[in-house]
């Protein structure tokens, strides 16, 4: 790799991804640190990358409190009751208490916010979501990160994290390539802030072959934001609480809008409400947490995925009363048009009109985030006035690695945070960073020429697979020395989905098949020494499959050792069919050596700062 140039920047704040958790913090860096050097760090274009990409209908996280429509206690309750009472209360309620300054900066840098027009707040979709015209979302708030940022690189992919080579477990920095030019970048830094998205297409999707890239969450997050961290030994908690969403089929649209705001219900193929006839079963399955208000989403799904199983679909989204109103007609589609226009263009190409024929929905494949009804991710400080002694080490949202920060999708524990609470956890996270460095916790850190350049002999080396096996191809693509990223990718879709719950077995599992998962991954994980890349876009390709493995392990780990079903609608383990209050109303935490690359699992605390009986409103 002689001919590769490498370029050294130093800063004092490292963000990795800019997506709506980087876009945050990059801005609240600046606020805090006003003589700090910020780089910013994006895989593909900060104008329009990550999950905001092609842009949002609706802010899913708004307090209201100005108008005391809500107040953060009660998020932490929707928020714990959605999750079946697993979350990190600490974390969900200091998101929670700085969300709404958030989406009011949104408001006067310009992002359109639809308004009530008889009460003048915002218009509200449900009780935590506000509606937006939000195709300009991601340039929005990407502007506020350029003109805080010292410096933004794009189109550079983050691999590896660097670690000091003086004081164990803290952070130096991180390298990866540009993969236009090519060129290797390490980023020295004394504190780094992971903000690089969640993971889909690490479970077979239903969309294969041409519609392969059609998936609900942005097909490229891929895992770094949990790759990274697992690599150097941070630990990570809740990574077996994938979500699978109930979207309308083919297209992968949300159906919050519809649900909420258009007030579309939904009925199996006969036209009967089916929730209702899984109430004993799934009350069977978790007891009392089907009555609660509103139903967890997972047992939505669970009532979803029995129907369908006992021969009752297609289940349809009724749609053909509220389109006959020409003003929720317009939001239906709009919702589409500024959010999931495949969905339009689905409907479109299917002699699908909703107004007259009720569209189909399905359950997903699963995916791992931290944002949405799903907490998997880092396991985090929490905030010093909130955090219990075992949530909290110094730094808020400070990983068990010093300097190593996280936000977003990567942060495990704090649900329902989506956009606005993602961008507001990049701010909480920048700002705690700052500290860090004001504190000198960062002095003398040294990284070694050595350390970065080990790393990347590691990096090119599919290159260097591809130029010495293309010689002994056999046929076509076929070599029996090296795989291509895409033969890896469907390899490790199809061990996650065939034993690690995905659509082939309706989303179950066991712990025999989680160790023949397990024993697959492994090898996996081995042949990936032998991927090739036969330019650097596919050297990308090689990269985010190694990142998807590893953060497929992770979760492979979690799930076997969870030995109950917490989340019915999610995914079901077969060998323990049952909710298990007594032995399982805890937050599962894994670390992996670096050295030995072996996992160890360990119970932590649920605890419940907030109080129940103090509940006002249902929500
Ligand atoms: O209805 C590297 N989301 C919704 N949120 C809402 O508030 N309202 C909605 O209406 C939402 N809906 C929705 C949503 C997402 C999608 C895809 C659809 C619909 C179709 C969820 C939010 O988008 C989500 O919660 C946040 O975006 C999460 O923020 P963050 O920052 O954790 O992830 P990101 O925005 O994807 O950004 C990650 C960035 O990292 C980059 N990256 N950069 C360098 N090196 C690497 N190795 C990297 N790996 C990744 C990425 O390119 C990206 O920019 S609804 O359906 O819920
Ligand atoms: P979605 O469009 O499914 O991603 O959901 C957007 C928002 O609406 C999220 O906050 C969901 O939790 C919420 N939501 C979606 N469907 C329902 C439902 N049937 N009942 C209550 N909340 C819902």
């Amino acid at each position: 790799m002689a001919n590769v140039k490498t370029h050294v920047e130093e800063s004092d704040i490292l963000i990795i991804g800019g997506g709506m958790a980087g876009t945050g913090a990059t801005f609240e860096s600046r606020h805090w640190g006003r003589d700090l050097k910020i780089v910013c760090v994006e895989k593909a274009n900060i104008d329009r990358s990550g999950a905001v990409a092609q842009g949002l209908y609706a802010i899913n996280c708004y307090m209201g409190m100005q108008w005391d429509e809500n107040q953060p206690e009660d998020h932490v309750r929707y928020a714990r009751n959605d999750l079946m009472g697993m979350v990190r209360e600490d974390l969900g309620y200091d998101m929670a208490r700085h969300v709404d300054s958030t989406v009011h900066m949104f408001d006067e840098w310009g992002l359109p916010m639809m308004k009530n027009e008889k009460t003048g707040r915002y218009l509200r979709e449900g009780k935590w979501q506000i509606m937006i015209h939000g195709e300009s979302y991601k340039p929005i708030v990407a502007e506020a990160a350029k003109k805080s940022a010292n410096k933004i690189y794009n189109r550079i992919m983050i691999t590896h994290l660097l670690m000091d080579d003086e004081k164990e477990n803290r952070i130096g920095g991180a390298v990866g390539f540009n993969m236009r030019t090519g060129d290797y970048h390490v980023f020295k830094a004394k504190a780094v802030i992971v903000a690089a998205g969640g993971a889909s297409h690490i479970f077979k999707p239903r969309a294969v072959g041409e519609g392969m890239g059609r998936t609900w969450y942005a097909p490229w997050s891929n895992g770094s934001a949990y790759a990274l961290p697992i690599a150097v030994g941070a630990k990570m908690t809740q990574m077996e609480n994938r979500i699978v969403l109930c979207r309308f089929k083919d297209g992968y649209g949300p159906v919050g809008a519809y649900f909420l705001h258009l007030k579309t219900y939904t009925q199996n193929a006969n036209g009967e409400n089916y929730e209702k006839k899984w109430y004993d079963q799934t009350k069977s399955l978790v007891g009392e947490y089907i009555d609660h208000h509103p139903t967890p989403t997972c047992l939505r799904n669970h009532a979803f995925i029995q129907e369908v199983q006992a021969g009752g679909g297609p289940i349809h989204m009724v749609t053909k009363e509220a389109f006959q109103d020409p003003h929720l007609e317009t939001v239906g589609w709009e919702n589409f048009l500024g959010m999931t226009v495949g969905q339009a263009v689905v409907w479109a190409s299917q002699n699908i009109d909703p107004k007259y024929t009720n569209p189909e929905l399905t359950t997903s494949e699963p995916y791992v985030m931290g944002s949405h009804a799903t907490c998997s991710g880092a396991w985090v400080s929490g905030p010093e006035d909130l955090s219990p002694p075992e949530y909290f080490w110094g730094y808020n949202r400070m990983l068990t690695v010093d300097g190593l920060f996280g936000a977003g999708d990567t942060v495990g524990g704090s649900a329902h945070k989506f956009s606005s609470g993602s961008f507001t956890e990049g701010r909480l996270a920048a700002k705690a960073a700052v500290k860090y460095i004001e504190d000198k916790k960062a002095d003398g850190i040294k990284v070694s020429e050595k350390q970065y350049k080990d790393l990347k002999e590691v990096i090119y080396k599919p290159l260097e697979n591809y130029t010495v096996g293309r010689n002994e191809i056999t046929g076509g693509t076929v070599s029996p020395s090296y795989i291509s990223p895409i033969q890896g990718l469907q390899r490790l879709q199809r061990i996650m989905d065939e034993y690690v719950g995905g659509i082939a077995t309706n989303y179950m599992t066991n712990e025999n098949m989680l160790n023949r998962g397990l024993e697959l991954l492994k090898w996996l994980e081995e042949d990936l020494e032998n991927v090739g890349a036969e330019d650097y876009h596919q050297l990308m390709r090689a990269w985010e499959l190694k990142h998807r493995t590893i953060t497929s392990q992770c979760v492979t780990e979690h799930t076997k050792f969870r030995e109950e079903t917490r989340w019915p609608g999610y995914y079901y383990r077969g060998d323990h069919l049952k909710l298990d209050d007594d032995n399982w109303h805890c937050l599962t935490v894994s670390r992996r050596d670096p050295k030995t690359k072996k996992f160890t699992m360990e119970k932590f605390p649920v605890y419940h700062i907030v109080d129940e009986k103090k509940e006002k409103k249902a929500s």
